[in-house]
């Protein structure tokens, strides 16, 4: 069960990530943290070739871990950059892409981010199945917030089409 104070620190919106207006936004990024295509090109087109030079400083990242970049021509002041589980239906797919939820919030809180967006980590490219991630994401950041009542956080799902809308709001709601 989820309170309705941990509801209320949770948003689900459909729309382009790289246009909201928070403290910070996920990047679902591939292990070279140099770009590439999905979410990843959106915010790297959006947020301008500075953001390409400083990712080139940070020597890559694991998946399940997290790094944080400027957000340079971006609403957001911070860009987490975050490497989702290549689906494979093994359960380290699970227990990686909850580590991108964590890490990021960690890193989110370490700079003193108070808004966060996160978009459909590996459920595009990365082909993990909707519904399975979505109940990950889910689950995991009301643990986050249960974990962290002391910090003022919002969470917001950024689902770029109406279908991750839909199983979204379906879930953050149901539980
Ligand atoms: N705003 C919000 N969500 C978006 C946007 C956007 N502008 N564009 C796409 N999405 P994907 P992955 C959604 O493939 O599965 C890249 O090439 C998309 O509809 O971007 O983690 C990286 O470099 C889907 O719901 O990320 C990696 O190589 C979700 O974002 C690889 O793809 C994730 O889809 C990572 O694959």
């Amino acid at each position: 069960m989820i309170s309705e104070k941990i509801k209320n620190q949770i948003q689900v919106v459909q729309g382009d990530i790289t246009k909201l207006d928070c403290d910070g936004i996920v990047n679902a990024a591939n292990r070279s943290l140099l770009g590439g295509g999905g979410v990843d090109g959106a915010i790297h087109r959006a947020a301008g070739p500075e953001l390409l030079a400083e990712c080139r400083t940070l020597h890559g990242c694991r998946t399940g871990e997290a790094k944080i970049t400027k957000g340079y021509r971006l609403k957001a002041k911070y860009i987490i950059h975050t490497v989702g589980p290549i689906y494979s239906g093994t359960a380290e797919d699970a227990a990686q892409l909850a580590d991108c939820y964590l890490n990021s919030l960690n890193l989110a809180k370490e700079h003193d981010v108070h808004s966060i967006a996160f978009p459909a980590i590996s459920t595009g490219v990365y082909g993990y199945p909707l519904e399975d991630a979505t109940e990950i994401a889910v689950k995991t950041v009301a643990q986050w917030l249960e974990d962290h009542a002391d910090y003022a956080m919002q969470v917001i799902f950024c689902c770029f089409d109406a279908r991750t809308e839909r199983v979204y709001q379906a879930r953050a709601l149901q539980q």
